[in-house]
């Protein structure tokens, strides 16, 4: 009896210092069935730990892809450039595409910050280096590594869409064009269709001249097509599960 209750006394402490961010980890991974979460843990968590968190390369999670690699899902993907909000709207209330956030990987790290420290095994969410402050950190490091293993596999008809709210559409830094675009594959991609999100006063369409150079680094036998769609017919094909995915926009 007394080692039961040492037993349990130890496993409940031992479950308290585990941290809030493993716990989120694990339970966004259970979601996803026959999954080892612990495996892809230790994977994820050797990319950073024990590292300045200015120093961990994009490589650093090639061992992530490797213990939780991505499934095609032809003619369904979707991809996105600064309208995270609308796509996400759109994909949580109809079964039409698979985004990145979708996946294991990019739904059990969406939104979280995380980073190491030299001479310590923890995961610190805290003083971690933002996003621009120096390259190679640990959060854009992994969102570039596991972009790319998402854009390797698409396949078929192939969705993106990118907001005439801004500018430059097509930014050459952003994670859409700089990894994702250049790693399609006519040998694997039919046609790559932007959808153009066009919210009030919009500043761009489909006419926008950073399009063009989309379609120059786009590999010559991917067919490129481009719609402008307001955002309000998203979210009305969002809210009406009547209309089919094909004829949203
Ligand atoms: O730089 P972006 O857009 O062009 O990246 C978006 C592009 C999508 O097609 C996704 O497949 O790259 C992938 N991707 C994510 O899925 C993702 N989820 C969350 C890239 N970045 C992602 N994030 C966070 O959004 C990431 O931490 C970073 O801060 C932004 C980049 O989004 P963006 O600039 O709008």
């Amino acid at each position: 009896i007394v080692i039961v209750i040492i037993a349990v006394v130890l496993g409940l402490t031992l479950r308290q210092n585990k941290s809030e961010f493993k716990s989120t980890f694990l339970s966004r991974c259970e979601k996803f069935n026959q999954t080892d979460c612990q495996k892809v843990w230790d994977a994820f968590e050797q990319a950073y730990v024990n590292k300045d968190p200015c120093k961990v390369a994009v490589e650093a999670y090639d061992p992530l892809i490797v213990a939780a690699p991505f499934k095609p899902q032809c003619n369904r993907m979707m991809f996105w450039s600064k309208t995270k909000d609308v796509v996400h709207g759109f994909t949580e209330k109809r079964d039409c595409f698979v985004t990145l956030e979708d996946t294991l990987l990019g739904s059990v790290l969406d939104g979280l910050t995380w980073c190491g420290k030299e001479g310590s095994k923890g995961t610190f969410t805290t003083g971690c280096p933002g996003w621009s402050e120096c390259e190679n950190n640990p959060v854009r490091s992994f969102w570039r590594r596991i972009s790319a293993a998402f854009a390797d596999v698409a396949c078929g008809d192939v969705t993106a869409m990118l907001s005439g709210s801004i500018d430059t559409p097509f930014n050459p830094t952003s994670i859409f064009a700089s990894i994702e675009v250049v790693r399609f594959q006519a040998s694997r991609i039919k046609s790559l269709n932007v959808v153009m999100v066009l919210q009030q006063n919009a500043k761009s369409n489909c006419t926008d001249p950073s399009l063009k150079n989309l379609r120059q680094t786009l590999d010559t036998g991917i067919t490129y097509s481009c719609k402008d769609v307001p955002e309000s017919r998203i979210q009305e094909c969002g809210a009406k599960p009547e209309i089919a995915c094909g004829a949203c926009w």
